[in-house]
């Protein structure tokens, strides 16, 4: 394995549970990526619905699944070598998604861990988050609170029926120092990386022409089970490394 991080890039990572990693896509990479993805947004939503819910203007799941460029990305990129040198040698895809706020979707959302969402143990899993446009506070970018992850898991037990942010899930939490809160400015092509157990949230989009295009991917160690799912292991694509489960390793 090549180890893209150097020592002071985990050193932050670890310290403030986020890091920001510049031009993961190239220009040309990132448009055509953009482009298959919006051809997906389009034929499964069609354009922005100003009266559409949240879940229907935010969230497309399983994107690996519909794009092919985004497959290749998930599971040959470049974020493949990150999260084998911050999380191990043995790496499964835990989810894919595009988290889109358009130009003129002014909600917000608030502050949640992404391990909040489908719990996982080991939590070690992390979201790396790709910027497909410019994100700036105008836009709606990512807020985090710094080192919030080394508090570990926020207890949701009482709040969770359905595990899933597919399912529209508000698993938000009140924030007791927001004051520590950082924007994080991306440039598109660049990915943020986040512990599972980092506080962060977005404002709206208040920008009339600029929209807010992220590509999420999660990565787990591959023996990652769900809490909240009778501990059954976590389906996704073993890639890398080995695992104890027949069903991951199956996985296609
Ligand atoms: O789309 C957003 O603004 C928030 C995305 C996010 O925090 C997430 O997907 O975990």
């Amino acid at each position: 394995m090549t180890s893209p991080l150097d020592q002071k890039q985990v050193d932050l990572y670890q310290r403030e549970g986020f890091l920001l990693l510049p031009q993961i896509l190239n220009a040309e990479q990132r448009q055509s990526i953009t482009q298959e993805c919006m051809d997906c947004w389009i034929e499964e939503k069609g354009p922005y619905d100003p009266e559409g819910t949240w879940l229907h203007n935010a969230l497309l799941t399983d994107i690996d699944r519909k794009s092919g460029k985004v497959q290749t990305f998930y599971r040959n990129g470049p974020l493949l070598d990150v999260a084998e040198q911050l999380i191990g040698p043995n790496i499964k895809g835990a989810a894919t998604q595009l988290t889109f706020k358009m130009r003129g979707n002014s909600m917000p959302f608030g502050w949640h861990q992404d391990n909040g969402y489908g719990q996982l143990d080991p939590a070690n899993a992390m979201t790396t988050l790709t910027a497909l446009d410019d994100a700036d506070e105008e836009n709606g970018c990512l807020w985090v609170i710094p080192s919030s992850h080394l508090r570990g898991q926020i207890d949701m037990t009482d709040r969770l029926t359905v595990q899933s942010k597919a399912s529209g899930a508000d698993l938000s939490v009140e924030v007791e120092q927001p004051q520590d809160a950082r924007p994080v400015i991306m440039k598109a092509g660049d990915t943020v990386i986040l512990h599972g157990h980092t506080l962060h949230r977005s404002e709206g989009n208040h920008s009339k022409h600029r929209d807010r295009r992220l590509l999420f991917m999660r990565y787990a160690d591959a023996d990652a089970i769900e809490v909240y799912n009778q501990g059954t292991p976590r389906l996704g694509p073993l890639l890398r490394g080995e695992t104890r489960f027949e069903q991951v390793r199956d996985y296609q």
